[in-house]
């Protein structure tokens, strides 16, 4: 298996409707619970484990989602009020390394995630068929849909929770 991908890679759907959002945004809803559960326990030597060799420590993980999520919620706003607005990229190996990220608590960015993610979703539940299809440019991907960036997020809230799960499985934490 690849354990950077203990969940398989993100697939770009094909289809979007009403059912499959519903999915999408109760996963960025629960996300918040499940990683703040993943490292219940942790002391932190073991939350400076890296996740596999090479790979970021637990730390890293959870602080680099905070700050992939604030980007991604920025990018549905700036979606949501300008026409196709082209968004910044961001070189995350480099967020990850300033001291916010490598060494601070991971209590700040839980917190930071439970009032993000609340916001997100009264955001994501408010938005109708028309809105899933207004799209941001970003310059390396092209084009995104908001359809596409939801379904793309609640795979990446699970896929950083399952690099935590998976790694406390192989060591028997
Ligand atoms: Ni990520």
């Amino acid at each position: 298996m690849d354990l950077r991908y203990p969940l398989g890679k993100f697939e770009a759907p094909e289809l979007f409707n009403d059912k499959l959002r519903k999915t999408w945004i109760h996963d960025i809803r629960k996300a918040p619970t499940a990683v703040k559960r993943a490292i219940e326990g942790l002391s932190d030597n073991k939350l400076d484990t890296p996740y596999r060799t090479e790979g970021w420590t637990i730390r890293q993980v959870i602080h680099h989602m905070a700050d992939s999520h604030m980007n991604s919620f920025i990018r549905f706003k700036l979606a949501l009020t300008e026409d196709n607005p082209t968004i910044k990229p961001y070189h995350e190996d480099r967020w990850a390394l300033l001291p916010d990220t490598n060494t601070a608590p991971v209590s700040l960015s839980l917190s930071l995630l439970e009032g993000l993610h609340k916001r997100w979703v009264i955001l994501l539940e408010s938005l109708t068929d028309e809105d899933f299809k207004r799209t941001f440019y970003h310059p390396d991907l092209g084009e995104v849909t908001l359809d596409t960036a939801l379904a793309l997020y609640a795979w990446h809230s699970k896929h950083h929770t399952a690099h935590i799960t998976s790694l406390r499985l192989r060591m028997g934490w």
